[in-house]
């Protein structure tokens, strides 16, 4: 048995390097979830990498900032260094790329709303029924793509060592209300160690492939 099937898709939302430490909105401890990450990319066979993409006259950012909902310091601004994803993280070409945030005068935290991409559609024709999420921050663009990922029939799993958030009383409320919509919830050490398991137990031997030996 697979710990994670091929039916269940990675969701890696904003790892960009605005929100890491030194960023222009950064996520406190933003930068640790990039080694979790890369350490559950190779379980997947379906990765979406979900990227703010912001025109530089975005309605989101303001001056002065409260840095809340409506209210954000100038970030990831398409092709600058800001909107790039940091250089640890892996990026692997079994993944669809989700553009958002690109119209000047809408807000979209959800990688569900990108008025590029349409992400279900993608899922659905891989036949993908579980989303893995994770990335930044969790009480803005994280939520938001769980709770539309449930919206869109998809079982949402939240990953809680694959995440943070902006403000400790936004995080709170956005974990409780995931929780409450039905979002399961792991971590990464747990999925590591159910796979260092199953390929003890040999759970994982694949059958040899035709023709081969
Ligand atoms: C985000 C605030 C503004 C996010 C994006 O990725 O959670 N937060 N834009
Ligand atoms: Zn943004």
């Amino acid at each position: 048995m697979d710990v994670i099937r091929p039916t269940e898709a990675l969701i890696i939302v904003d790892v960009q390097n605005d929100f890491l430490p030194g960023g222009a909105l950064a996520v406190d401890e933003g930068d640790q979830v990039v080694a979790q990450i890369n350490r559950l990319l190779p379980l997947f066979a379906h990765v979406v990498y979900t990227r703010d993409w912001h025109p530089a006259d975005h309605v989101s950012f303001a001056d002065p900032p409260e840095y809340r909902d409506g209210s954000w310091p100038a970030h990831c601004v398409q092709g600058t260094t800001g909107a790039g994803f940091p250089r640890e993280l892996k990026i692997t070409d079994r993944a669809l790329l989700v553009n958002k945030g690109t119209d000047p005068g809408v807000e979209t935290y959800s990688g569900f709303r990108s008025s590029a991409v349409d992400m279900a559609a993608w899922l659905r024709e891989r036949h993908v029924d579980r989303l893995y999420v994770t990335g930044l921050a969790t009480d803005y663009c994280v939520q938001a793509t769980a709770l539309d990922g449930l919206a869109a029939g998809f079982d949402v799993m939240l990953v809680e060592d694959c995440v943070r958030g902006v403000a400790p009383d936004t995080t709170r409320s956005a974990l409780e209300e995931m929780r409450r919509a039905g979002v399961g919830s792991t971590t990464a050490a747990a999925i590591s160690m159910a796979v260092a398991v199953a390929v003890a137990t040999g759970a994982e031997t694949e059958p040899p492939l035709e023709g081969e030996g």
